[in-house]
């Protein structure tokens, strides 16, 4: 047997809490898969909870699965068992190999039972049991129930569970765990004020999603009936003060229940479904079986608090988390490589609930805009990683858009090619034959191939291969011969590890419009390019054709076509798919953009016809014409560029604005007029006229109108909402009205307490385009109301700032010593949090040498740290390389 490395009785909190080194353990590889040696078919856990010392007993049926003759081996972090008993008996010869608990064991099937004791309230990490606002939660995806237990938690080993909490009645008087509720009561007279509630989960589940809370909450309750007539009771748990502000959640709750019968037939399982807001939250929510916990931002909502654009996240992501029930939760991931298959598939299924809510085109932009905002520079950098990726050093750094997001693409793009009863024959069958087993992501695929017959052999390459695909596209018209040629070309380029790539399935959405009647010239087609050329010939064109290509964003791709400046116009305004008119008009900006950043000046007159035709189009949706009309972003014009001058970007993307704003002085005042105020309503048509309303606003502000600062505090006053008042704000913090200050202070003393707007007041800073942005966020960084303990507050400064590309790459190098300084604090705090604000310092190679030997000797700084979480070191180290 080997020595015991650490062993003994004594408990010490501040050792067993602190950050592990980042070296203890080396990168794990897909390839090294193996089944797990023992299985649980059955946990019960009892917690004796207390915010300093909670101590947890649990008592494992563990099983030899097969002939072997491995040990138990159970994780085990930041703690050390006090007994540890097989079969009732206490035992001696276990050992601790690194994070593991080495527990020998003889038979087939034995009882094992461990306890230990941990510290919630010490617990800044925000994985496992912890602390927040005086209530105690867990966080245990994905690696977190080992920071609670000695158990496999890996996502293979699925257990039912029994779970037993006691704790003091007077601050605990609410407790939950997943499943469903068996009995509850007072503890008997020696433990004085405690009591206790016992649950069971009936349906197996992997440690990963188990979870607890114990607090004063208040609970908003609803019913639900499914399809079969069961009913499922509803709550939602947040502080007694925010109970009125959980109706939209409830209520989206609801709409998803019934959506997810209706488009994928998938019915709730238990009796209840409890949902509680937490303030401390690394992510956005997190789908425990039965339990789910979310950061209180997606959940609470009044009108006076939230934005349209807090309401429709917090429906996305109750939906999204209500999804995992089936797409997660009774079919889980084999392996943390396989995260893709719960998460890329739940994405794309939130993603069709929010279609269904409101406007499709809309929410299909929002989405594009939101992947190539996030998705495409990640493929695009030192940490691209493909979408089912081959090694990790720390699990939580692969909880990415390339995922989430990217991932959800691959699955929109096999409903495409499969067709939408294909689509609902391959989930069905998958489904069915996956229930209660953790899958991989060739099983979904294998699914969809089963029921719809389609080979996807080579589909398959989009798990395998990170990078953004280009393909190139070109028109040519014979007219003698009433003939276009369409030639296609892709390239994927070279990432990490990934020099050389074979060409991908890429689905097109294809239709060619008449140049001169504007009519269509056929129907659309769905082309699959699948070689790295092809040619396609229409006959039968005997008018000069326009090419659309990529309708309704088809395929995951960089689209390079040599269409004019007056084509894009032309497709802008002729179009008969909106999301196609959206993208003429954003690549027709951007190009003008990219022009003007390469030649010092810009041509803007086809933006500025594009934009008018937009404009005065009547039967346009508001909410479609505001994102039309918007510019793309300065990062994203930086996406375009070999080298990202942040400065020169900013100047001609400001004048373009300028020129807009100037030129259609009238239709901006026009727009701005002529939305309908009235009371606020949450509906998809006044959500667009507010839209509207704030993007007018910013071009009128823009053409540097001497009113612009007093029409937007008038806005700012008279906003009966958060969304007009955000909006008014927004272009007030841009500028340098005296406006602004005043506005800044009602708003922060208006919300004073409320954290989750005073988040909002940090963000409107960090993100504004004002020269001393820089400056403001250092001072705001020593703000009393700055803290690098809440997730939601870091993010609101640091990552904002991080996003705001023309403040953060200062020449001087102050915003990546700025931001180095802020992540080396976090993350001796909060690792996770840390390494998700790392990645604006690993765009160093598309900026000039002095910026980019600024950058990377903030990266080295942050790699020598001593102590460095594996979280940092992983993302900080591969950003460097
Ligand atoms: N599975 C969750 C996301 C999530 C992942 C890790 C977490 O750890 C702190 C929390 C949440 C989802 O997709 O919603
Ligand atoms: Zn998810």
């Amino acid at each position: 047997m080997a020595a015991c490395s650490y062993k003994g009785t004594m408990l010490d909190v501040s050792q067993a809490i602190a950050a592990p080194a980042h070296d203890t353990v080396g990168p794990i590889s897909r390839h090294d898969y193996r089944p797990p040696a023992w299985l649980v078919p059955d946990t019960r856990l009892v917690f004796a909870l207390d915010a300093a010392a909670t101590r947890v007993t649990a008592t494992l049926s563990v099983t030899r699965n097969g002939e072997h003759g491995e040990p138990l081996r159970l994780h085990g972090a930041g703690q050390e068992p006090l007994a540890v008993r097989v079969d009732g008996v206490a035992v001696n010869d276990w050992r601790i190999e690194g994070e593991q608990l080495v527990v020998p064991l003889t038979g087939a099937t034995h009882s094992v039972e461990t306890e230990v004791v941990i510290a919630p309230e010490r617990n800044t990490q925000l994985m496992g049991l912890y602390a927040s606002g005086g209530n105690l939660c867990t966080q245990c995806e994905a690696e977190g129930f080992r920071r609670i237990t000695y158990f496999p938690d890996r996502p293979d080993v699925l257990s039912r569970y029994r779970v037993r909490l006691e704790a003091d009645k007077v601050r605990y008087p609410v407790l939950l765990a997943n499943g469903d509720p068996v009995d509850a009561g007072d503890m008997p007279g020696e433990s004085g004020g405690r009591h206790w509630a016992e649950w069971d989960d009936p349906f197996p589940k992997p440690s990963y999603l188990f979870a607890l809370v114990a607090g004063d909450l208040a609970v908003n309750r609803g019913t639900f009936t499914t399809a079969s007539g069961r009913t499922v009771a509803l709550g939602i748990w947040v502080r007694a003060t925010d109970i009125e502000k959980t109706h939209h959640a409830l209520h989206a709750l609801k709409l998803s229940m019934a959506w997810d019968e209706r488009v994928y037939g998938r019915e709730y399982d238990l009796d209840v479904f409890n949902v509680v807001a937490v303030d401390d939250f690394n992510f956005g929510a997190m789908e425990n079986k039965g339990l789910n916990i979310f950061n209180s931002r997606y959940i609470l909502a009044d009108p006076d608090t939230a934005t349209d654009y807090d309401y429709d996240g917090i429906a996305a992501v109750v939906a999204h988390e209500y999804f995992h029930n089936w797409s997660g939760n009774r079919i889980t991931c084999r392996d943390w490589f396989q995260l893709s298959l719960k998460e890329g598939f739940t994405v794309y299924r939130d993603q069709g609930f929010s279609a269904d809510q409101g406007s499709a085109a809309v929410k299909r932009i929002e989405d594009v805009r939101g992947l190539r905002a996030a998705q495409f520079p990640e493929d695009a950098g030192p940490l691209a990683h493909p979408v089912r990726p081959e090694s990790y050093l720390e699990i939580s750094n692969f909880y990415t858009a390339t995922i989430y997001n990217k991932g959800a693409e691959l699955i929109r793009m096999i409903a495409t090619i499969l067709g939408p009863q294909g689509f609902r024959a391959g989930t069905d069958l998958y489904f069915d034959r996956f229930d209660g087993t953790a899958a991989t992501c060739e099983d979904f695929v294998a699914c969809m191939e089963d029921a719809s017959g389609r080979d996807l052999a080579q589909f398959r390459l989009w798990y395998s291969q990170a990078g953004t695909p280009r393909v190139a596209a070109s028109l040519a018209h014979e007219a003698g011969e009433g003939r276009a040629t369409l030639r296609l070309a892709q390239h994927v380029p070279g990432t990490p590890g990934q020099p050389d790539k074979q060409p991908m399935v890429l689905p097109l959405k294809i239709k060619l419009f008449g140049g001169e009647t504007g009519r269509a010239l056929g129907e659309e087609q769905l082309v699959l390019l699948d070689q790295a050329a092809s040619t396609i010939v229409f006959d039968g064109i005997t008018e000069r054709p326009v090419l659309s290509i990529n309708r309704g964003f088809s395929a995951p791709v960089i689209i390079e076509s040599d269409r004019s400046a007056a084509e894009l116009g032309f497709l802008s305004a002729h179009d008969d798919d909106p999301f196609a008119r959206y993208e003429a008009m954003q690549q027709l900006m951007l190009d003008t953009l990219v022009a003007a950043v390469i030649e010092g000046d810009g041509d803007h007159a086809a933006v500025v016809t594009a934009v008018a035709n937009t404009l005065a189009d009547r039967a346009l949706d508001p909410a479609f014409v505001a994102e039309a009309v918007l510019l793309p972003s300065e990062s994203f014009v930086g996406d375009q560029l070999a080298l990202v001058d942040p400065d020169a970007i900013h100047r001609a993307r400001e004048a373009l604005r300028r020129d807009l704003g100037m030129r259609l002085a009238d239709q901006w005042r026009d727009a701005y007029e002529q939305a309908p105020t009235g009371p606020y309503v949450y509906s998809p048509a006044a959500k667009g006229h507010r839209r509207l309303r704030s993007v007018a606003l910013s071009y009128i502000a823009a053409s540097g109108a001497a009113d612009a600062a007093t029409i937007a505090f008038r806005q700012f006053e008279a906003a009966d909402n958060m969304t007009d008042r955000q909006g008014a704000l927004n272009t007030l913090a841009n500028g340098y009205a005296d406006e602004r200050e005043a506005a800044l202070d009602i708003f922060y003393n208006r919300y004073a307490g409320n954290g989750l707007v005073i988040d909002k007041w940090f963000q409107t800073q960090a993100l504004s385009s004002r020269d001393d942005t820089g400056r403001l966020v250092a001072e705001l960084a020593r703000h009393p109301d700055f803290t690098l303990a809440n997730p939601n507050r870091a993010r609101s400064l640091i990552g904002a700032y991080g996003a705001n590309q023309r403040a953060f790459n200062a020449a001087d190098g102050s915003g990546y010593r700025f931001l180095a300084d802020q992540l080396i604090a976090l993350d001796k705090l909060n690792p996770q949090t840390a390494a998700k604000l790392l990645p604006p310092l690993g765009r160093w190679r598309r900026f000039d040498e002095k910026r980019s030997a600024l950058m990377r000797a903030e990266l080295q700084r942050i790699v020598a740290t001593p102590g460095l979480s594996r979280d940092l070191f992983e993302q900080a180290s591969k950003s460097l390389a």
